[in-house]
């Protein structure tokens, strides 16, 4: 006879979506019985927020002992242990310890794992530009490293790296209209912030059209685009080379003596070339060596417990769909974080990125669904759904996305505004037909708001043209 534990919710994962659904639902409910369930003692606690404009908040997040999250919301238990299965149809969950919970209102909140293109301890695994520091002391001794992945992520690491040999292996046929973002990482990169003698007046103010750059093979510097090149070709960047390999992914990565017993053909790149701790070969054949691997391939959604049994569907990227409710397609289950997938109308200028704000917007907005489902309330889908907004830090310069930031999904038809002041700002605009669809803001650039309300309201730009970021023109008296 099974002992069947009942609670009103219970949420799984206590990273940042399910912490802040447990501490969102003690708001709405604080007499409910809550129970967030998690695999690690410590949990993710979002601290020190700063509202910045109407869909962002700064904030920190730590890992904090579970006990905390019992103190601030007492009616809220946690319990240290795996979920191994969920009965829908039952509404329990099981978990390794042989517990069984009970719900009234279940959110997943498992998070994803970060793809390894290898588990081997020559794969370094890159998420976000802030564990680039941590990257960086172990990149110090490298000579050359092979990049894999060609998202922002991998762009960026691509561009920040300096003073060695980089072998970017992208499965695409060009790298993406994220080379935008070598300009953001051209003014991040410590070394040009180290050499700024010169005083900060040269303001660079750039336009550009980015629908015609043809994919390169061998590209030396930070030169991606034609424009680039004379534009941005920085003094630092001498001694780095980028080799990039495209439409191959990784096929095998080979220890030194496994190269040697199946007589495989090194490819060099230099003349006088010694051996490698490490060798990777490509889908096509190609063999390389290189110090170590740096994979920025994504993550995969922790789903596998959930969906046996259940009526559960994922998306394409492997997460759980998810409606404008959060709710999965078995009842009173609900999801939010990393694992699960939108798969709702969305709004023009947001899409989903497994990040902490995400998380955190998606553990609360699912508070308020399971909350209002149970009181038969009603719930509008919160105003952060409307606007991708992001803030970061890298290399302790802020750093804010929004809308498209990156051209996203408007298949390289858009113009590019650039102000760019080398260590003290870098603000890029994303523009179609004289709207702005995105933004990336680096620095102290004040320019959140504005442009937060220029991309929600669309409208029309043209007659300031590149005057935009002029930094002469207060734009802000035009549009707040
Ligand atoms: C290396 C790395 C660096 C990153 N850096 C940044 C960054 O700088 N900025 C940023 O915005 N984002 C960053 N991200 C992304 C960010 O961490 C995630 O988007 C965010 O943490 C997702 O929160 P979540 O609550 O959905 O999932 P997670 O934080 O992954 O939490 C999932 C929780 O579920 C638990 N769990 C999973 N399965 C079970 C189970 N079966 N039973 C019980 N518990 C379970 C786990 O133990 C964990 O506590 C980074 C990610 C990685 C991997
Ligand atoms: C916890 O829940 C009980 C009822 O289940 C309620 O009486 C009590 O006020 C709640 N405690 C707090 C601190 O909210
Ligand atoms: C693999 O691609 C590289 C360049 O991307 C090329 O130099 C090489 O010849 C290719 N190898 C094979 C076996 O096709
Ligand atoms: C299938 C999968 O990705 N499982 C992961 C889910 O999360 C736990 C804890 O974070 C990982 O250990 C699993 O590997």
């Amino acid at each position: 006879m099974e002992d069947i534990e009942n609670y009103t919710y219970v949420i799984v994962g206590g990273g940042i979506a399910g912490v802040t659904c447990a501490e969102h639902l003690y708001i709405l409910h604080p007499e409910a019985k809550t129970v967030v369930i998690t695999a690690t003692s410590l949990i993710k606690a979002v601290t020190n927020v700063l509202p910045l404009t109407k869909t962002l908040d700064a904030f920190d997040v730590e890992e904090r002992p579970a006990e905390e999250l019992e103190n601030n919301c007492p009616n809220v238990t946690v319990v240290r242990d795996t979920v191994v299965r969920l009965h829908a149809e039952k509404q329990h969950v099981y978990t390794s310890a042989g517990r069984v919970f009970s719900y009234e209102k279940l959110c997943i909140c498992s998070g994803a794992s970060p793809k390894l293109v290898e588990n081997s301890p020559h794969v370094v695994c890159i998420r976000d530009t802030e564990s680039a520091q941590q990257f960086q002391s172990r990149i110090k001794d490298a000579k050359r490293i092979l990049i894999v992945g060609n998202g922002g992520i991998a762009t960026e690491m691509v561009y920040e790296v300096t003073g060695i040999q980089i072998i970017w292996a992208i499965k695409d046929k060009y790298t993406t209209a994220n080379f935008v973002d070598a300009g953001a990482a051209e003014f991040l990169r410590p070394e040009l912030d180290k050499e700024k003698t010169e005083s900060i007046t040269p303001v660079k103010r750039r336009k550009y059209i980015v629908d015609k750059i043809e994919g390169g093979r061998t590209v030396p510097g930070g030169a991606l685009g034609p424009d680039w090149h004379t534009g941005l070709e920085l003094k630092g960047c001498h001694q780095r080379k980028v080799f990039i390999e495209t439409e191959v992914e990784l096929k095998t990565i080979l220890e030194p003596a496994a190269v040697k017993q199946y007589g495989k053909t090194v490819t060099k790149l230099n003349s006088e070339e010694e051996d490698w701790p490490v060798y990777v070969e490509l889908t096509n054949g190609t063999v390389y060596g290189c110090d170590f691997i740096v994979s920025a391939i994504g993550v995969t959604p922790n789903v596998s417990v959930f969906l046996p049994g259940n009526k559960l569907t994922v998306g394409d990227d492997g997460g759980l769909l998810v409606d404008d409710k959060m709710r999965t397609l078995e009842k009173d289950v609900f999801a939010a974080g990393d694992v699960c997938t939108p798969n709702w109308q969305l709004a023009p200028h947001w899409f989903q990125m497994r990040l902490w704000t995400q998380a955190r917007q998606m553990g609360s907005y699912a508070a308020k669904c399971m909350w209002s489902s149970l009181a038969q309330e009603e719930v509008y889908m919160d105003f952060c759904f409307e606007l991708f907004s992001h803030a970061t830090k890298f290399f302790g310069n802020k750093v804010i996305l929004l809308g498209l930031f990156n051209g996203q999904g408007l298949d390289r038809k858009y113009e590019v505004l650039l102000r760019y002041t080398k260590g003290l700002e870098y603000i890029k605009c994303v523009m179609v037909d004289g709207r702005m669809q995105g933004a990336v803001l680096i620095g102290e650039t004040d320019m959140e708001e504005t442009f937060e309300n220029l991309i929600l309201n669309q409208m029309d730009l043209s007659e300031y043209g590149e005057d935009l970021l002029n930094p002469d023109v207060d734009i802000e008296d035009y549009f707040d």
